[in-house]
């Protein structure tokens, strides 16, 4: 049977160890707090195509032993500190599937376990925690999962994941899925910081939308480089549709700095600018916006 451990069960990683186990995979996870046997985690399903259902899943914490499949949901910073605390469970066997916002934690995965395959995961699930250990599925997307390797695992694992009551595709191109999630990350991201507003007040500012565009015109470049996908829309119209779409939900890096906590801005922005400064392209707002959140950050 497969068995899956998750790395950082937040609201995304709880709501796929919940849907891993209800799919009858053998779930455990692997928290921070070293006095836990076991957590109960309550999966309250709350999405317009869902009706109101509550239900409890009980896990094993784990502590010991080889791991098969290590799902990693953890903030991209805090892969390489996560990846190291189960660093000797970890073997040429484990797959390490890498769930997170941001881009490049897998240069981690590389430089610690060059000889252990790894496949990149993105989603649109919409999950938060209401409550310690109370997760709310509340909106339902789609989970891509591909590879940037030859290792061939990706499409296993979406076939697998296919039983789950979530949807899973497997994407040939994820490099291209993830730019076009860092892209609008880019373009929201800092400046619900910089302007301390939620996604949707952003359309309402003057300043801030001149900021967005001059972002995205940047971005537009560098992705098109790196992803060679050309766009129906220009990026600046599709951040605008999304921070509209989003328009109360307080930005993951909005929520990071409001909790005094580390932000992404490394593997959001500051993947951006390194990738940019490797291609010889000058983006001098992205650079701009990465040193101003840099300088009021934790
Ligand atoms: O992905 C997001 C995030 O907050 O990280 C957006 C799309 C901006 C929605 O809040």
């Amino acid at each position: 049977m497969m068995e899956f451990h998750v790395l950082g069960p937040g609201a995304i990683g709880s709501l796929f160890a919940c849907h891993l186990q209800k799919a009858g995979f053998s779930t455990a996870l692997i928290t921070r707090s070293p006095s836990e046997d076991a957590r109960l985690i309550t999966l309250e399903e709350n999405n317009p195509h869902q009706a109101n259902t509550l239900e409890t899943h009980g896990f094993k914490i784990h502590k010991s032993g080889p791991i098969q499949h290590l799902l990693v949901t953890v903030k991209a910073h805090q892969t390489e500190a996560a990846l190291n605390s189960v660093a000797h469970r970890i073997t040429e066997s484990t797959l390490i599937i890498l769930l997170q916002n941001g881009m490049g934690s897998w240069h981690a995965v590389e430089r610690l376990f060059p000889n252990t395959p790894y496949v990149l995961a993105t989603t649109t699930e919409g999950a938060y925690r209401a409550e310690d250990h109370h997760i709310v599925h509340a909106g339902r997307g789609t989970t891509w999962i591909g590879e940037t390797t030859e290792q061939n695992r990706a499409n296993a694992l979406a076939n697998a994941w296919n039983n789950l009551d979530l949807a899973v595709e497997y994407d040939p191109n994820i490099l291209a899925r993830l730019w076009q999630k860092l892209a609008i990350n880019c373009a929201i991201n800092p400046l619900t910081v910089l302007y301390d507003c939620c996604n949707g007040d952003l359309l309402t500012k003057n300043q801030a939308l001149e900021d967005m565009e001059r972002l995205c015109a940047e971005v537009e470049i560098v992705k098109h480089h790196v992803s060679e996908q050309s766009l129906d829309e220009s990026l600046f119209e599709q951040a605008k549709t999304v921070a509209n779409k989003t328009g109360s939900n307080v930005s993951s890096m909005l929520q990071d700095y409001r909790k005094g906590n580390p932000t992404e801005i490394e593997f959001i922005t500051g993947y951006l600018v390194s990738k940019a400064k490797e291609l010889g392209i000058e983006v001098p707002h992205n650079q701009r916006v990465l040193n101003a959140i840099r300088e009021i950050s934790f």
